[in-house]
């Protein structure tokens, strides 16, 4: 058993990670108190086990703004130390300037030393996860910041991240396609996976199979925290392919910048429907594969990876992968070594009282490392930068807050030569 802290930055940060934690607390059969009915000894890799038979989660929540921790705190969910709840005196307005440089170095040495007590409270640390949005100037700026500070104190421990991508609707600030394409780069140098989320697909999700007509983010973090907890289901449960967070990085990363990974689960479908969802393997195989959200016919696979949870026999798994190949219902790049890797769990995803979502019992999620991603960084990330750094807006605010000019072109720089690196 090796442990993962937990760290939730930024408003969206720590709502996701709050609703991640609810769920893996409910799969692992932990209260909102911290008390366990079923102790299979599985678990401990993301809870702290007291003497008192206590679990606390490994995990940290920082946020500028001190509204979304006050929220936090009053959310009945006992678990969660009030150390490791850190707030600042105020958000950063979508500024990624001062959540790297300004307000963010005035807290940076809390959330230090307090990463330090979770780390001495572990006896051989695999890494972190951490959970930000990268338009959010606390996401991505402190975000950025927290994660440089992992490498430097941590330096073989993996960080993988759970990255908001901006969303492409008018809802969503111009400014939060400038903080991501300023968070983009330190991903690339300091994350080793990141799984990229955002809200436009996570919306679509929502209002064709849930029949939600306006998604709240509440319904939205559902669907993050269940992937999530799929993702790590593995880690937790001690079993299958993708048991560690090295695993998870060999059979979907095939070199460090080709890091971005999305995911899609099949079914998801209402309370209602529950009785009428297909579970065929193969069939939940397929719809994770069209449901895949960066994909057109001319992406790519480099990489992917099949977590099938609940009562699902490996031969069911091993015919619907034979078939999946056969049928080349993927396509994969030439010369990747890695391919489609498979992962069950037996323990279904948990189910939460205000899930939307029915509890289906077996589900297959897809983890997808495509060409597609170069395409999408370009329409979520790139082209609106383009548009509102032509017109010098906002740059100044960020410059008046500690960036240097050049960060901006620098970053946009290594963003297109993201974009080549996936031209394979
Ligand atoms: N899915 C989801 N998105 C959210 C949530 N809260 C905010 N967002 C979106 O996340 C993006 C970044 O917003 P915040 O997380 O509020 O930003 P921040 O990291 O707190 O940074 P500040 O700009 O300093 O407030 C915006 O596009 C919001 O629409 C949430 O709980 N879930
Ligand atoms: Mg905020």
């Amino acid at each position: 058993m090796r442990e993962i802290i937990t760290i939730g930055i930024g408003g969206a940060g720590c709502s996701m990670a709050h609703q991640f934690w609810r769920r893996v607390m409910r799969e692992h059969t932990i209260d909102n108190s911290g008390r366990r009915t079923h102790d299979d000894g599985r678990g401990q890799a993301f809870f702290e086990k007291s003497s008192s038979n206590r679990f606390t989660p490994r995990a940290l929540f920082v946020d500028l703004d001190p509204a979304s921790i006050k929220q936090l705190r009053g959310s009945g969910i006992k678990v969660y130390h009030s150390d490791f709840m850190l707030s600042g005196d105020a958000g950063t307005g979508g500024n990624f300037a001062r959540g790297r440089y300004a307000a963010g170095s005035k807290l940076i040495a809390k959330v230090e030393d307090r990463l330090q007590k979770l780390v001495d409270q572990t006896k051989n640390l695999q890494g972190f996860l951490i959970f930000m949005a990268l338009g959010g100037g606390t996401g991505s700026g402190l975000g950025a910041l927290v994660l440089e500070r992992l490498t430097a104190k941590y330096r073989k421990k993996s960080k993988v991240v759970f990255g908001l991508f901006p969303a492409q609707t008018l809802r969503s600030s111009l400014v939060e396609h400038h903080n991501a394409v300023l968070t983009v780069p330190t991903l690339l140098d300091h994350s080793d996976i990141t799984f990229v989320c955002d809200n436009d697909t996570l919306r679509r999700t929502c209002t064709a199979n849930l029949n939600i007509k306006y998604p709240t983010y509440d319904d939205i973090n559902e669907l993050i925290s269940r992937a999530a907890a799929d993702i790590t289901a593995g880690i937790r449960f001690e079993t299958g392919d993708l048991a560690d967070l090295a695993s998870l990085q060999t059979k979907l990363i095939p070199s460090p910048r080709l890091q971005f990974v999305t995911m899609s689960t099949a079914p998801i479908t209402t309370k209602a429907k529950v009785g009428t969802a297909d579970t065929n393997i193969q069939s939940m195989m397929v719809k994770a594969v069209q449901d895949e959200p960066v994909g057109d016919n001319t992406a790519k696979y480099l990489s992917a990876a099949l977590v099938c949870r609940g009562p699902i026999a490996v031969k069911e798994i091993n015919a619907a992968v034979s078939w999946i190949t056969s049928q080349n219902i993927l396509t994969f790049a030439p010369n990747m070594p890695t391919g489609l890797s498979q992962s069950l769990v037996e323990t279904p995803t948990g189910s939460l009282s205000d899930d939307n979502a029915g509890a289906v019992g077996r589900t297959v999620t897809l983890l997808s490392n495509t060409t597609g991603i170069a395409k999408y960084l370009r329409e979520h990330v790139t082209d609106r930068f383009d548009q509102m750094f032509a017109a010098e807006a906002f740059v100044h605010a960020c410059v008046g807050a500690g960036l240097e000019p050049a960060a901006f072109v620098q970053a946009r720089d290594n963003l297109s030569l993201l974009a080549n690196d996936y031209e394979i």
